[in-house]
C-alpha cells in the first residue's frame, strides 16, 4: 500500500488547540475516512467507494445519517454520495453487482439501522462473501452504554449480555468489528479496507456501529484521513509450480481448461485467448467465468458442467487434465463430480487463493490469473493439441450451436402449441440476445433462466454476461441490474427476472425512478417456479408447491386456478414504464423501443408470458440433489433409482496431481 496526502480536508474544521487533530463523531470520521480511499491496479487508480446506500432508523438517523447529510452540503469532489434504496438486502447486491462490474476495485458501503434493518443485510452478506465481491456494512447496533435497554429491536439474549443480532455478520463476513468505543475506529476501518481490497481474503466486510457511538465526538488524528491508495496485488506463481504445471501440460493429450470468475477480476481475458491460440487448449466456463473467451472463438466451448453446453461436457468428460482457472469448483461447474469421467483425469489449479487452487486434489499454482497465465503460455512454447483435438472441438462446438439456433427460433410445431399470447424461454433470450449490443450487460441470478443463460447466451464482450450463481438469490436482478448500470452508464443492462423472483424484491424499482437509472427488466411471467418445478417432477415429487395457484376448494390442495397476478401493473405502479408483448414481433419491438428509451429515464419493463414446459436443449448432464430414499409414492420411488444410477458416477478426486518418483509403485 502506498499513501499521498491529502489536500482536501473537506467537513469539519481541525481545531487549531489540538494541532493534528480533528473533533468528528464516529459517523462523521467514517464518512470522512471511506471518502477517502482509493484502490490501484495497473497504474490505474479509482475510489475505493462509489457511495453509501442506506435506509434510515433510529439507529443511524442522527449519527451516520446526520454525517452523510453535512457531506452531502459541504459538496466537493472527495465526498460519499448518499443512496436511498428501498429494502437492505437490495442495498448489498447492488453494491455487490456494482463490484463485480468494476473488477472488485470499487464498491459501496450500506448504513442499516439496528435490529431489522441490519439483519436485512445478512443475505446480502453472504451473498458477497460466497462470491467473493468486496461490499462494506455498516449496521447499527443498540446503545453500547446499555443504560436505556432494552431498546426498541434489542435482542435480549438471557445467557451473554453483550451479544446483539449482529453477532449473526460474523460467520458470513471476511471481516467482522465491532466499535463500542471511538478509539476502536481506526483500526476497524483499516481491518476494514485491508480485506475489502485483498482479492484473496475479500468478501463481505462488517463493522457494527452501536447507534450511540455513532453519534459520539472524538479527537481524531488527521493523518486517519489522509488519502490511501491501496494496491490490489498481482501475485506471482512460483517458478517451480509453473514448471511442474507445464509438465503435466505439455504431458496431457486431451487438456481442458475451466475458465472461473478469476478470469475476469483478473482481466485475465487476453492471457487466456493468447495461452488457448497458443496451445489449442478448449474453454469450458463456469458461471462467473462465462465471457472468459468471446463466442465464436475456436477454442470457446462455452458452459461447462450441470447446465452446460453438450460440447464443453463432452470434452470434461474425456480430459486427462483439467486446468481449472479461477475457478471455485462449484457443484454445478463440475455436474456434481461427475462431469470429469477420465479415470486418469488430474488437475492444475490456476487460482489466487490456495482454498480454492487445493481443489480436486489439483496442483496448486497460487497466483493472480493473468500473470499465471502468461507465465504458462511461455513455459509451454512449442507445445501443442494434436491437429485431430481441435477439430474435435469445432465439430462439437457446431453441433451445439445448432441447438441454440434451435431454440433461438424454435420450429413451428413448437410454437404452434403454444398457447396465445406466450412464448418459448430460448425465444425470448434468443431476441434479447440478437438485439442487444455486443456491449450490453445480461443480468439474472435464480429460476430457470440462469442455466438457460449460461447454456445459449452468446458472449461478446467481457463484461457483457452477469448472472450472480454463487448464492443464487431470488432478488438479485432488479438491484443488481442497478448496480450494473451505475457502475457503466454507456451499456445497456438487460435485467432477466422471473415471476418468482420479481415478487421478492421488486421495489428497487422505485430506487431506479428515483436515480433516473435506465435498466431494461426482461419479467418473464410462467406462473410460478419453472426451475423448483421441474426439479421437483424430476425428483418424484411432483411440482408440488411451486406453480402460483389458488387453494383448490375440493382438494384444498395448491392446485387450483391460476392467480391473478397482474405484474405488468405492479411494475407501472412503482413508476416504471411498461411494455407488455403477446408474441415475438412484438417483442421484438419492445426491446428495440426499451434500447431507444432515453438514458436517464429510468427503468423500461418488457412483460412477456412464457410457457414453462418448453425447456431448453438438455447438456446431458446431471446435478446431485438427494432424493428420499423410502417413500409411499411411486415417483419418488422411479426418482430414486435414477439418483442411485447418477450417484455412482460421482468421483472423489483425491489422486496427486502427478506422481512422485520416489513413492513406491502403485
Ligand atoms: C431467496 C431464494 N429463495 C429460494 C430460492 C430457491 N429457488 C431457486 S429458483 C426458485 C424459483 C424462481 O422462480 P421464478 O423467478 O419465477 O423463475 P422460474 O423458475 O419460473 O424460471 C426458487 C424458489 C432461491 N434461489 N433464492
Ligand atoms: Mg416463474
Amino acid at each position: 500500500m502506498d499513501t499521498v496526502a491529502d489536500s482536501a480536508t473537506s467537513g469539519a474544521v481541525a481545531d487549531p488547540a489540538t494541532s493534528g487533530t480533528v473533533r468528528l463523531t464516529v459517523g462523521q470520521a467514517v464518512v470522512r475516512f471511506l471518502a477517502a480511499q482509493w484502490t490501484e491496479r495497473d497504474g490505474e487508480r479509482r475510489r475505493l467507494f462509489a457511495g453509501c446506500l442506506g435506509i434510515f432508523g433510529h439507529g443511524n438517523v442522527a449519527g451516520l445519517g446526520q454525517a452523510l447529510l453535512q457531506d452531502e452540503l459541504a459538496g466537493g469532489p472527495e465526498r460519499l454520495p448518499y443512496v436511498l434504496a428501498r429494502n437492505e438486502q437490495a442495498m448489498v447486491h447492488l453494491a455487490v453487482a456494482y463490484a463485480r462490474h468494476e473488477d472488485r476495485l470499487q464498491t459501496w458501503a450500506c448504513t442499516a439501522s439496528v435490529g431489522p434493518g441490519s439483519t436485512n443485510m445478512l443475505t446480502g452478506a453472504a451473498l458477497a462473501t460466497v462470491n467473493r465481491i468486496p461490499v462494506l456494512l455498516l449496521p447499527s447496533g443498540t446503545f453500547a452504554t446499555r443504560v436505556a435497554g432494552p431498546v426498541l429491536q434489542e435482542l435480549e439474549v438471557p445467557y451473554a449480555a453483550d451479544v446483539t443480532v449482529n453477532d449473526a455478520f460474523r460467520p458470513l463476513s471476511r471481516f467482522f468489528d465491532r466499535v463500542d468505543r471511538p478509539e476502536q475506529l481506526p483500526a476497524a476501518l483499516l481491518n476494514g479496507m485491508r480485506v475489502l481490497t485483498d482479492p484473496v481474503e475479500t468478501g463481505a466486510v462488517t463493522i457494527a456501529l452501536p447507534q450511540d457511538v455513532q453519534a459520539e465526538a472524538y479527537d481524531w488524528p488527521l493523518e486517519l484521513f489522509e488519502r490511501r491508495v491501496w494496491r490490489v496485488g498481482r501475485p506471482l506463481p512460483e517458478a517451480a509450480d509453473v514448471a511442474d504445471a507445464a509438465a503435466l501440460i505439455s504431458a496431457a493429450r486431451r487438456p481442458f481448461v475451466v475458465a472461473g470468475g478469476g478470469v475476469h477480476y483478473s482481466g485475465a481475458e487476453d492471457a487466456l485467448r493468447a495461452f488457448c491460440e497458443a496451445t489449442g487448449i478448449p474453454v469450458g466456463e463456469s458461471q462467473a467465468g462465462k465471457g472468459a473467451l468471446p463466442h465464436g472463438h475456436p477454442q470457446a466451448m462455452g458452459a461447462v458442467g450441470s447446465t452446460g453446453t453438450t460440447a464443453a461436457n463432452a470434452l470434461a468428460r474425456e480430459a486427462d487434465l483439467v486446468i481449472g482457472v479461477g475457478t471455485r469448483y462449484g457443484d454445478f461447474t463440475t455436474a456434481s463430480r461427475t462431469a470429469f469421467q477420465n479415470p486418469g483425469v488430474r488437475f492444475v489449479n490456476v487460482n489466487v487463493a490456495r482454498l480454492d487452487a487445493g481443489k480436486l486434489a489439483g496442483l496448486q499454482v497460487v497466483a493472480d490469473a493473468r500473470e499465471a497465465l502468461t507465465a504458462l503460455t511461455a513455459a509451454l512454447e512449442g507445445y501443442e493439441v494434436e491437429p485431430a483435438y481441435r477439430e474435435r472441438q469445432a465439430e462439437l462446438w457446431r453441433e451445439w450451436d445448432a441447438r441454440v439456433e434451435a431454440a433461438y427460433h424454435p420450429p413451428a410445431e413448437v410454437t404452434q402449441a403454444l398457447a396465445a399470447g406466450v412464448l418459448t424461454q430460448g425465444t425470448v433470450l434468443g431476441l434479447v440476445n440478437e438485439l442487444s449490443d455486443p456491449r450490453d450487460v445480461v443480468v439474472c441470478a435464480a429460476g430457470s433462466m440462469p442455466g438457460d443463460l449460461h447454456k445459449l447466451w452468446r458472449v461478446r464482450d467481457r463484461k457483457g454476461y452477469h448472472v450472480e450463481y454463487g448464492y443464487s438469490c431470488m432478488g438479485y436482478e432488479i438491484p443488481g441490474g442497478i448496480g450494473v448500470r451505475l457502475a457503466d452508464p454507456s451499456r445497456d443492462v438487460f435485467v432477466m427476472v422471473g415471476d418468482g423472483s420479481y415478487l421478492m424484491m421488486p421495489a428497487e424499482l422505485v430506487t431506479a425512478v428515483q436515480e433516473r437509472v435506465k435498466i431494461i427488466v426482461v419479467l418473464v411471467q410462467n406462473h410460478g417456479f419453472h426451475s423448483i418445478g421441474s426439479l421437483s417432477e424430476e425428483l418424484g415429487s411432483q411440482r408440488f408447491g411451486t406453480g402460483y395457484r389458488f387453494r383448490d376448494e375440493a382438494t384444498g390442495r395448491l392446485d387450483g386456478a391460476r392467480l391473478p397476478v397482474y405484474l405488468a401493473a405492479s411494475a407501472r405502479s412503482f413508476g416504471a414504464t411498461v411494455i407488455e408483448v403477446r408474441d415475438p414481433q412484438e417483442l421484438e419491438q419492445a426491446i428495440k423501443d426499451a434500447k431507444a428509451a432515453p438514458a436517464d429515464g429510468g427503468p423500461v419493463v418488457i412483460h412477456v408470458e412464457t410457457d414453462p414446459t418448453v425447456h431448453a436443449p438438455d447438456s446431458g448432464s446431471w446435478w446431485d440433489v438427494p432424493v428420499s430414499e423410502v417413500s409411499e409414492l411411486d415417483s419418488t420411488r422411479r426418482a430414486y433409482e435414477r439418483y442411485t444410477t447418477h450417484k455412482a458416477t460421482q468421483r472423489p478426486h483425491v489422486a496427486p496431481a502427478s506422481r512422485d518418483p520416489e513413492g513406491p509403485a502403485r
